[in-house]
């Protein structure tokens, strides 16, 4: 039994794009992507991660502007969705029209290494940061991805590494978030000893998120496509609460939610009422 097992948050995804991997094109409507993120609420998300740019292997890049006319209307209309809202971007000038439409979380793929002026947005805001490994970038990230030795451990340096700009450049410790970044840049080894292994990131100290939902690992080990990937996800989830990860992003809210209250009652050995409806956050 495991007193200390803390309530998983449930990070929804909408993707406002035309070609992300899994869902590309479905919301990218802004009141299409706006009743999805009510939905997600409604499912039980405590956060919604909204996005504007694909990250898949190959995506072309998005223009500052194209990006902000994609998620703004969204960021404005999901403000009262019951969830806090997080904006998955690498530019500063997207997260600011963001943060000033409502989100309260950058999640920044590229760990502020992307845009010079993010660090300072974060830091003056004081909103929370998603800081991402990702090696190379999503152009080129899947071809032929190599660690020299052992791909845990430089994940591990490089987000300590990102930690200490972050707090360098001003933000709050305790306002950054890690993410060992699942599929970027990795193959489906690094993949599995990065999950297999997450306690070592978790190490670090700060809250870990963890985004496996619907990738195309598991479509190698499950010959599954996207959309039948939830199984999948849902095992990565579940193991990751196991060795402490606490933000799970994922598509497919309401099968993740029910699966990581289980199984976090079941780790604690102990059923607390209070976890069910909360929407407490990291
Ligand atoms: N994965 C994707 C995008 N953003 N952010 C974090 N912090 N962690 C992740 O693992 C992560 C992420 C890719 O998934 P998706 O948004 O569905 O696809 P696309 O980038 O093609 O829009």
């Amino acid at each position: 039994m495991r007193a200390d097992v803390p309530e998983p948050i449930v990070m929804g995804v909408v993707n406002v794009t035309p070609d992300s991997f899994s869902d590309g094109g479905r919301w990218l409507d802004p009141d299409a992507a706006i009743a999805h993120g009510h939905e997600l609420a409604a499912q039980g998300a405590q956060i919604l991660d909204i996005g504007g740019e694909s990250t898949r292997p190959g995506a072309p890049p998005v223009s500052e502007r194209e990006e902000l006319r994609r998620v703004v209307p969204v960021v404005e209309g999901l403000a009262g969705a019951g969830a806090r809202l997080s904006i998955d971007t690498s530019k500063a000038a997207v997260a600011a029209a963001a943060l000033d439409a409502g989100a309260t979380i950058v999640n920044d793929v590229t760990a502020l290494r992307g845009d010079p002026a993010m660090a300072a947005l974060v830091a003056a805001r004081g909103c929370e940061i998603c800081l991402m490994h990702m090696l190379g970038e999503p152009r080129t990230m899947q071809r032929d991805p190599r660690y020299d030795d052992d791909v845990v451990g430089e994940v591990k340096a490089f987000l300590a590494q990102r930690l200490a700009f972050a707090l360098e450049s001003g933000i709050a410790e305790q306002r950054v978030w890690l993410d060992p970044g699942i599929g970027f840049g990795k193959t489906i080894d690094h993949n599995l000893e990065l999950l297999a292994r997450l306690d070592e990131i978790v190490a670090l100290g700060r809250p870990v998120v963890v985004g496996t939902s619907r990738k195309s690992f598991l479509g190698t080990i499950t010959g599954r496509t996207a959309a039948q990937r939830v199984p999948g996800t849902i095992a990565t989830n579940v193991l990751a609460l196991a060795r402490g990860a606490r933000v799970f992003r994922v598509h497919d809210v309401a099968q993740a939610r029910d699966a990581l209250l289980v199984a976090a009652a079941t780790l604690r050995g102990k059923w607390d009422p209070a976890t069910t409806t909360s929407t407490t956050t990291a």
